[in-house]
């Protein structure tokens, strides 16, 4: 009988604690707008994006918005975009590098932290319209991606050094006094709703949110009024203050954003990993490439981890893309050619990644990623309920499978020519294999 009146005042105290909890946020706190299912679906099926950081300050060679006090003087910085001429740049080309590569979807730089805005914004003077160029660039990459049905997607800081209006100006002098965040949240809605309007992006990626100025109110607020412009609009978790690689409570936006190296695999939240394909964002002379292989494992990786990579090219201050650039890029299109199964429109997993293996699946399909394809032999562990009827290597080579109630033993055939890159071996199950709880690979 104690017993039995402990646990029901253990659980009133529990309900009268939820009850408590769910006022914490205040009655009238509203509710953000639900994250739209199918647009997530999409973009995650898309797997692969070009992400593109390009300024005037490429005419410095230097990175965009943090060379500004740094190895360029602020004054120097901000009148660059009276030289800023890039006459070879040619959206189509661009657009079609991003096609070759594989890439699925594309995301410009339209105004990073130094202010300048790609596109001629009729909020501020500190755009493309008053450089010698004037031509509108975010514009011409929208039509381009129309033309060659690649997606296009807008990266908007919401940090500006530039504006008075917001309180930091990264120039050593702490908050200033004629900082007005009211006015420059307003500045953003009226910049954002242009962007909207005139170029219809299926994602907006927000940067700069760790900044004192910026706070969750202001993202909530943002993601509302974003969402109530285009309900089917995808928005990253940069808008809150939460960590980038996660999806929290404490985070405002639809998914996880990673950076510079691979998120772990989970099923739960989506996520996409930027990477850069030299070092520097924006373009660098002589800046270090990473070799294929790193490019493509690191593709391999992400979408074993059940994310999107989305892989970053600096564009030259002439408006051309480096032409190793662009070779490298083709390199994975071509991968992707042969085995771009294992990669779009598939789920991470249902086996953990490590530094040499990863698996994707897609219906009643495994591949198996084998980035270091030196063994002949594979032990993978036994996947309960389920029967491996065969198995091949995407490029179709017979494998031999024999399955026992703790492996599927798999043995490659010398025949088989591995791929320096990324072997992928495809095993088909006697069901789908896309609920599977992740486990280990053996
Ligand atoms: O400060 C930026 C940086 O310049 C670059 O744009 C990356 C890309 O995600 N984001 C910020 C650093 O986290």
């Amino acid at each position: 009988m104690r017993n039995n009146t402990k646990r029901i005042s253990l659980l009133c105290g529990l309900l009268l604690c939820l009850i408590g909890l769910s006022h914490a946020q205040g009655p009238n706190v509203p509710a953000l707008p639900a994250v739209n299912k199918q647009s997530m679906k999409d973009f995650m099926d898309l797997r692969f994006g070009m992400f593109i950081h390009w300024g005037p300050v490429t005419l410095r060679g230097t990175e965009i918005g943090w060379s500004r006090n740094r190895q360029v003087a602020q004054n120097d910085y901000d009148s660059l975009y009276k030289e800023f001429d890039p006459v070879l740049f040619d959206a189509d080309a661009w657009v079609k590098t991003a096609k070759d590569a594989g890439m699925k979807y594309i995301v410009i730089t339209a105004k990073h932290h130094d202010g300048f805005c790609l596109w001629p914004t009729a909020y501020t003077k500190y755009n493309i319209m008053q450089t010698p160029f004037k031509k509108d660039v975010v514009g011409a990459l929208a039509k381009a991606c129309k033309k060659y049905n690649i997606k296009f997607g807008i990266y908007y800081t919401v940090l500006d050094w530039y504006e008075r209006s917001y309180p930091v100006h990264n120039d050593g002098k702490g908050m200033a006094p004629d900082g007005d965040m009211n006015k420059f949240v307003q500045y953003m809605k009226s910049q954002l709703k242009e962007l909207i309007d005139n170029y219809h992006p299926f994602l907006l990626w927000f940067d700069g949110n760790w900044e004192q100025p910026w706070t969750n109110e202001y993202g909530k607020d943002i993601y509302a009024y974003l969402k109530k412009l285009d309900p089917t609009l995808v928005v990253n978790n940069r808008l809150g203050k939460g960590d980038h690689v996660t999806l929290s409570d404490q985070s405002v936006g639809d998914y996880a954003t990673p950076e510079q190296k691979i998120g772990k695999l989970n099923m739960s939240f989506p996520w996409e990993s930027c990477i850069t394909i030299c070092n520097q964002w924006a373009w660098k002379p002589n800046d270090a490439m990473k070799p294929l292989k790193q490019c493509i494992s690191t593709l391999a990786l992400t979408a074993g981890g059940n994310g999107n990579l989305l892989f970053n090219v600096g564009p030259m201050p002439d408006g051309r893309m480096e032409a190793r650039q662009v070779k490298q890029l083709k390199a994975m299109g071509d991968w992707l050619k042969q085995n771009g199964a294992s990669i779009y429109g598939t789920l991470g997993g249902p086996f953990t990644p490590d530094s040499s293996f990863a698996s994707t699946r897609k219906g009643n399909k495994i591949y198996i990623h084998l980035l270091n394809a030196s063994n002949k032999h594979l032990t993978l562990a036994a996947i309960p309920g389920v029967h491996i009827q065969k198995a091949y290597s995407i490029t179709g080579t017979p494998i031999s499978v024999t399955e026992n109630a703790t492996s599927i033993e798999l043995q490659i055939p010398d025949t088989l020519v591995a791929d320096a890159n990324d072997t992928v071996i495809v095993l088909e199950a006697d069901k789908s294999v896309e609920d599977i709880p992740v486990m280990a690979r053996n």
